[in-house]
């Protein structure tokens, strides 16, 4: 094997994101775009010769290209040996899964999630460490300023990489084994899940589902856990095979973008439950017929009912939730007597709070649900999660929420959109609104005075570090927030989102439309910062 030293120079555009390098495939392939990328993070890693890293994507244009260089980078640098997801695929979750089984130093997840793929659309690329979680902060920055000084990588002369074939291959000293992407993650989905009851639910004929995998990489998991391991009906997953360009849709699993999905739940002869997941597998949307449920409210509905699924029956230590995701859950981390925290939007500040046995569930207003199994969110958990519910509690899904609203009160919650805006201008609105704050406080707009208004800031309970500027809020008096963010995953231009959450105890009023409940609310906030204007849009992209 013959190692290349390649000179190269820096690119300044290298900074991870909510969730890693996201970027056009256009960018990811300006000469040594990747390679400096991956270089710094090898440079980065304190111990890697001889280490055992994991590596797979979900299966997106360019994934099979850059899986071919990622190895060619990880012999010359001294890798001892990579497990590789057949057909270069490995769903986000099944990464986490696979890094822990196999006791690997860390893993590679190539993906831009729920941002389009293809030839125009976006790459990805993700460094996850030995528990299987995204690196955290302090590490995305030092591979970061490394991409700042690199000038050099080290890459072996052209190889070719059979990545089709299960089985062990070499490329010079480092062992590459190409691994079945399904079966470890299947398998733990059987330790934590009754499947017993989930297949009598199915093989009731009393109970159909339908899943929308939007040609993105959970159709293979779904296909196997769904149809063949509980028996549910062939046809049950749909849009099931991976492509390139998510058969040019839009991986996101949300009421906007799983549009075929939503319109068969929503259909005279709708099947009982609906679910769909993202570009990675690590997002879950949930339907019942004629009926959505809020991702705030599933991270609750799931910890209240936990003790009802058999990896859970001891019951949970403590919920963790991203701080614009609605307060539904801290409801019932009260009732069962157990620790609530609120940390930043990003599934890498929950992997603290899990390694130390804090909490045992967390999630994220943004289709994300997961628990201490693994160390990412994990979408095919969430609808197991809750197939599992609906066959101990012999309820439908909206009964489930209904009955949880009863008990808890609604946290409605709704968040907006604005996709694609003038970069610019959204800063300007952000940075006003910031300026703004201190004078907020003790305000009063219509039925709402404000009693706290800040640029929340967290602090790590486990090693104290610092991470600020993390979304603007805004907390009336009584609970009801408005929340200003600008995205860090999009690579288009910025997008702002506004989340807004009023609980309402009152169950007569439980049926309310969501956006009905919440207008008043969304008018104080254009009220506010003038947002709608000054970024020249009458109406959100998304509501979800
Ligand atoms: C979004 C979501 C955030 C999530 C992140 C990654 O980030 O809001 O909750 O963790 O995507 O999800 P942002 O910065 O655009 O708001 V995934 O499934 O795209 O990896
Ligand atoms: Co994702």
């Amino acid at each position: 094997m013959n190692v290349n030293t390649i000179t190269s120079h820096p690119y300044t555009d290298q900074r991870p994101g909510t969730s890693g390098l996201r970027k056009k495939v256009s960018v990811f392939r300006k000469p040594h775009y990747l390679e400096n990328f991956v270089q710094a993070v090898f440079n980065t890693l304190e111990e890697m010769a001889g280490m055992t890293l994991v590596l797979g994507g979900d299966g997106r244009y360019y994934n099979r290209e850059a899986i071919q260089i990622i190895l060619r980078i990880a012999a010359a640098n001294g890798v001892g040996r990579v497990l590789v997801g057949r057909g270069g695929l490995l769903s986000t979750p099944a990464a986490s899964c696979i890094i822990r089984k196999y006791g690997a130093q860390g893993g590679i997840i190539l993906s831009a999630s729920h941002n389009p793929g293809g030839p125009e659309g976006d790459f990805g690329i993700k460094y996850n460490t030995a528990n299987g979680g995204p690196a955290p902060e302090k590490l995305t920055e030092a591979i970061y300023a490394e991409t700042l000084r690199i000038d050099r990588y080290r890459i072996t002369d052209p190889h070719h990489v059979e990545l089709d074939t299960l089985g062990e291959q070499h490329l010079g000293e480092m062992a590459i084994e190409i691994i079945d992407p399904v079966a470890d993650y299947a398998d733990l989905m059987a330790n934590l899940f009754d499947f017993h009851a989930i297949r009598q639910l199915f093989d009731s004929g009393r109970f159909r589902m339908r899943f929308d995998a939007m040609h993105a990489v959970t159709g293979p998991y779904a296909k196997e856990i769904l149809e063949h391991r509980l028996g549910a009906e062939p046809g049950t997953v749909m849009n099931g095979e991976p492509l390139a360009d998510f058969g040019r849709g839009h991986p996101d699993p949300n009421l906007t973008y799983a549009r075929d999905l939503v319109d068969i739940l929503w259909g005279c002869s709708s099947p009982d439950f609906g679910a769909a997941s993202d570009g990675d597998g690590d997002r879950n949307m949930i339907l019942g017929a004629r009926f959505f449920v809020t991702p705030s409210d599933s991270l609750a509905i799931l910890a209240a009912n936990a003790h009802l699924v058999p990896g859970y029956r001891q019951g949970i230590r403590g919920i963790a939730r991203s701080m614009p995701t609605s307060q539904a859950a801290d409801r019932v981390a009260e009732a069962l007597g157990v620790p609530c925290y609120e940390t930043p939007t990003g599934w890498k500040f929950f992997g603290n709070l899990l390694d130390a046995k804090r909490i045992t569930l967390c999630g994220e207003e943004s289709f994300g649900t997961g628990s201490d199994h693994v160390r990412e969110k994990d979408g095919l958990w969430a609808v197991l999660f809750w197939l599992n519910l609906v066959a101990a509690k012999r309820q439908s899904v909206e009964e489930i929420v209904r009955a949880h609203w009863q008990r808890y009160g609604r946290n409605v919650y709704s968040r907006h959109d604005y996709e694609g805006v003038d970069a610019e201008a959204a800063n300007g609105v952000i940075d006003d609104l910031r300026a703004a704050l201190p004078d907020l406080v003790g305000r009063q707009y219509g039925d709402y005075r404000v009693a706290l208004a800040d640029d929340f800031a967290y602090v790590d309970p486990i090693d104290e570090s610092v991470s600020e500027s993390q979304g603007l809020r805004i907390i009336f008096e009584d609970g009801s927030r408005l929340v200003f963010r600008l995205s860090g995953t999009g690579t288009q231009g910025a997008t702002l989102r506004l989340y807004v959450e009023r609980y309402e105890p009152d169950t007569t009023r439980h049926g309310i439309d969501t956006q009905e409940a919440l207008a008043d609310l969304i008018a104080i906030a254009d009220e506010l910062t003038h947002f709608r204007r000054r970024l020249g849009r009458e109406a959100p992209t998304v509501i979800t």
